[in-house]
């Protein structure tokens, strides 16, 4: 029988987060990571995408096949969009 105990999820917790952007919209679209922690997102639809946070950060615009990753530094719970395509929304929750 496997136990995995919160102890064993913590050791496999990487310094470095994915979000995948496909099908016009982020996956996952809200996300919580610790400070300190890399945020990667991947396009992976055939048109370009945003990240952008007004004020906090903005990616521009991440081409097909394309990536961005943002270093979280400070605490807080930061709403994003994609520029482009306004009715996609993420979130971004920093601990
Ligand atoms: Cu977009």
């Amino acid at each position: 029988m496997f136990h995995a105990g919160a102890g064993a999820i913590a050791a496999e917790t990487s310094a470095t987060r994915t979000v995948v952007i496909e099908g016009t919209r982020y996956d996952p679209e809200t996300l919580t990571v610790k400070r300190g922690e890399t945020v990667v997102w991947i396009n992976k639809d055939p048109f370009p995408h945003t990240v952008t946070a007004t004020g906090v950060f903005d990616s521009h615009s991440i081409g097909p096949n394309r990536s961005w990753r943002y270093t979280a530094r400070k605490t807080g719970q930061y709403a994003y969009v994609c520029t482009l395509h306004p009715n996609m929304k993420g979130s971004l929750k920093v601990e």
